[in-house]
């Protein structure tokens, strides 16, 4: 190397610490999602830390999150963490090598922390801490041993005295043969370089296997997760029974089959998905039960097998959640297959002065359900069956509740563990103390779906499309305004229920320019849309759906 006999204070590039301080961490956060993956798959340091982020921001960055990322706003979020994590990895590297042990320590706390962090998660495992302490023992140790190897090239800066000391007493502390010459002593003889050029190349070698160790071990791990679903397994096999009480089939008229307008009836695969976990809970129907307590004369618990021997019945519902902007598609609908809530409820008996069922799901998130809208005549019901078959996982195998005509936020929690009779004024849901409105009945909107909005058309006859919605009130029209044309009355398509949207479509010759589309919804109980503005929070979006459309 050139540079060989040069004077020694800048042979030590700092890159060369970031490596070992991102090698180190990387190894650790592999190991750690391994351990994970082992023994308590909702605890990784990255799911544990990740989730306490969620449970602890602002509701304005939930909004942001979802605004930027929409349903892909966990995997920004792992990945903001691991950007974090690879920073502070760097300057951790950094200052291991100029002021040990301050780098392996702040490796070493950051898996302390997540421990703690993991051990108080809802629906922490027994052995939710060791995932995140093998990540910062693992990370620290490495980065301890990579550090003193890169010290050892002699590549440091000469260092004022007093650092240089305690530099050495660490150092000296640490060796486990005295009988190493001090190698951070000046270099003279070629002899000397050519050892170190072998040892810088250690180094690298070193570090380069850390981290590749790391990314290898990282990949496997979820790999591991994702091959040992056992409960996918589980679900796999699972033949739910058939309705007691099965549904009419879905009305012919209800489809109107226009390409681009959303199907009346939401495949699963497609069907969008908003919750706070970012490990899905994986619970096996065999160890679920729901347990009814609080305001209650009787205690009721339930488990899966008892679920299952009561009367099934079918019901279409159509979810939405409140953070749906106007226009948004966080909104679907599906067939679900259950157990009305109302009927489990008049076994607790709820007392007198109860107003609200605060139902909690295994991973700790919380809904504020009034009571009168679970008691009522609506299909508000404990859910199994979505679409013919078992929930997928991540809309809350093996149990949820669906309830027409209130928000998700509210009503539609997954993975339901326990509902809690209570009332409104004793307790507070999961997004209630985070700013959003304890209670969430689901506003009147509609949404143009075709012509795809920025599409060019050309000219000629073409047809405007799209949903409109309030569950459990229903719809009795839609208007379409054209520029400053008038309202026009869209046609409805046949609505499966008033718990279900609705297709609308209206004929359109399109004429050349630029076009804007509105439309608005007319319920069933004569309320029009508001064309008032308003961002989701805190009770939902409201306001015109509209299109800017260039025809050819
Ligand atoms: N356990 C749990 N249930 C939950 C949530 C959650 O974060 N955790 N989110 C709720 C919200 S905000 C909505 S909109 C619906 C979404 O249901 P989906 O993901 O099946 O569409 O689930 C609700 N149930
Ligand atoms: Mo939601």
């Amino acid at each position: 190397m050139a540079n060989e006999h040069a004077p020694s204070r800048d042979r030590f590039p700092a890159p060369a610490t970031w490596l070992a301080g991102v090698s180190a961490a990387v190894l650790g956060a592999g190991l750690g999602e391994l351990t994970a993956a082992s023994v308590a798959p909702t605890s990784s340091p990255f799911a544990a830390i990740g989730g306490a982020l969620i449970d602890a921001a602002p509701s304005w960055a939930k909004d942001l999150a979802i605004a930027l990322f929409g349903t892909a706003d966990k995997i920004a979020l792992l990945v903001g963490i691991a950007a974090v994590m690879l920073v502070v990895a760097a300057v951790a590297g950094w200052l291991e090598v100029r002021r040990p042990p301050w780098g392996a320590g702040i490796v070493a706390a950051f898996g302390m922390v997540g421990a703690v962090v993991a051990v108080l998660r809802p629906g922490a495992e027994g052995l939710a801490w060791l995932p995140s302490v093998v990540a910062g023992v693992v990370g620290a140790a490495t980065l301890w041993l990579l550090a003193r190897r890169l010290r050892g090239l002699g590549l440091r800066r000469p260092a004022p005295a007093r650092e240089r000391t305690a530099g050495i007493r660490a150092t000296a502390a640490a060796r486990t043969d005295g009988s190493s010459p001090d190698p951070r002593s000046p270099v003279a003889s070629p002899a000397r370089a050519e050892q170190r050029g072998l040892d810088r190349r250690g180094f690298f070698v070193w570090s380069g296997a850390a981290l590749a160790a790391g990314v290898l071990v990282a990949i496997a791990s979820t790999a591991r997760r994702a091959g040992s679903a056992a409960v996918e397994a589980v679900r796999g096999a699972l033949r739910l029974p058939s309705p007691t009480t099965p549904a009419p089939p879905i009305p012919a008229g209800a489809d109107l089959g226009i390409p681009d307008l959303a199907p009346v009836v939401t495949p699963n695969g497609s069907f969008y998905r908003i919750d706070t976990a970012l490990v899905v809970p994986e619970i096996d129907p065999a160890d679920w039960s729901l347990r009814i307590h609080g305001m209650v004369e009787q205690e009721v618990t339930i488990t899966w097998d008892e679920l299952l021997a009561l009367p099934l019945a079918e019901s279409d519902t159509t979810l939405a959640c409140v953070s749906n902007t106007v226009g948004g598609l966080l909104i679907g609908n599906a067939r679900w297959l259950g157990h009305p809530i109302r009927e489990l409820l008049a076994r607790a008996r709820p007392t007198e002065d109860a107003d609200m069922v605060l139902s909690r799901s295994i991973d700790g998130f919380t809904a504020s359900t009034p009571l009168e809208v679970l008691t009522d005549d609506r299909p508000a019901i404990l859910a199994v069956g979505m679409n013919g078959e078992p929930l997928p996982l991540e809309h809350g195998f093996p149990v949820r509740m669906v309830v027409p005509g209130l928000y998700g936020y509210v009503s539609a929690t997954k993975w339901v563990v326990e509902l809690e009779v209570t009332r409104f004024d004793r307790a507070k849901a999961y997004w209630s103390t985070r700013g959003w409105s304890e209670r969430g009945p689901i506003k009147l909107q509609s949404r143009i779906d075709v012509p795809r909005r920025g599409r060019r058309l050309p000219p000629g006859e073409t047809v405007i499309a799209g949903v409109a919605w309030q569950q459990h009130v229903g719809i009795d029209g839609v208007e379409v305004q054209i520029d400053d044309g008038p309202w026009q009355p869209a046609t409805l398509a046949t609505a499966i229920s008033e718990d279900t949207w609705v297709q609308w479509s209206l004929p359109w010759t399109a004429e050349s320019g630029a076009h804007e589309i509105r439309c608005r919804a007319i319920s069933a109980t004569g309320e029009v849309q508001t064309p008032d503005p308003a961002p989701p929070a805190p009770n939902g979006a409201q306001g015109l759906h509209r299109i800017r459309i260039d025809v050819d």
